[in-house]
């Protein structure tokens, strides 16, 4: 088990749209495994492949509060079968965007069809925080980030602040 290093916009392979995972072998466990590691590690409560530079249709969840013990989930090759007409407001933030947070709109509740690690269908309806992160975790999956649902006056605003800091860490390099 490994951390990775989690890619920070505006690195370009935070756009790519990801595979779906055609066999869930060893490959897949390891990523699923190293991404765990990378998730605890940042911290935070999800994670999508991409972020970790793997264009797999991969995501690593755990939402349990910190006194309560661990609780990992994975979802692979999710898909949304059903949004809410009902919106609900979150304040988001991402590993990718470090730092910035904002609040978007988006369906209450999803319908998420997926696989587990052991290639098992499931299908969950979710609400809440679940709901959110499930969303912004199929977003990465299709090359979206949070920002993209602000305004683009907010958005190249948080856009020109990272080109700088990368342009400023890639001079003293
Ligand atoms: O996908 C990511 O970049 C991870 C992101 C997930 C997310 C957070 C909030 C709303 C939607 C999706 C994060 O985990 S950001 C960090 C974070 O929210 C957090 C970190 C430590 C404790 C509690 C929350
Ligand atoms: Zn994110």
């Amino acid at each position: 088990m490994a951390r990775r290093d989690i890619l920070i916009l505006p690195d370009k392979r935070l756009r790519q749209v990801s595979e779906p995972v055609k066999r869930i072998d060893t490959g897949i466990r390891a990523l699923v495994e190293d991404m765990f590691e990378s998730m605890y590690d940042a911290p935070g409560i999800g994670l999508a492949a991409i972020q970790v530079g793997a264009p797999k249709r991969v995501v690593t969840m755990d939402l349990a509060k910190k006194e309560e013990p661990k609780a990992p989930q994975v979802f692979i090759n999710p898909e949304i079968l059903w949004s809410s007409e009902e919106k609900a407001t979150y304040e988001e933030g991402c590993l990718s965007i470090p730092e910035f947070y904002d609040d978007v709109e988006r369906p209450a509740q999803v319908k998420v069809k997926y696989l587990d690690l052991e290639g098992a269908q499931h299908e969950i309806e979710a609400n809440g925080l679940l709901a959110t992160c499930l969303q912004h975790e199929i977003d990465h999956l299709n090359g979206v980030l949070f920002i993209d649902h602000l305004s683009k006056l907010k958005r190249d605003r948080v856009l020109k602040k990272f080109t700088k800091a990368a342009k400023r860490a890639a001079e003293t390099a």
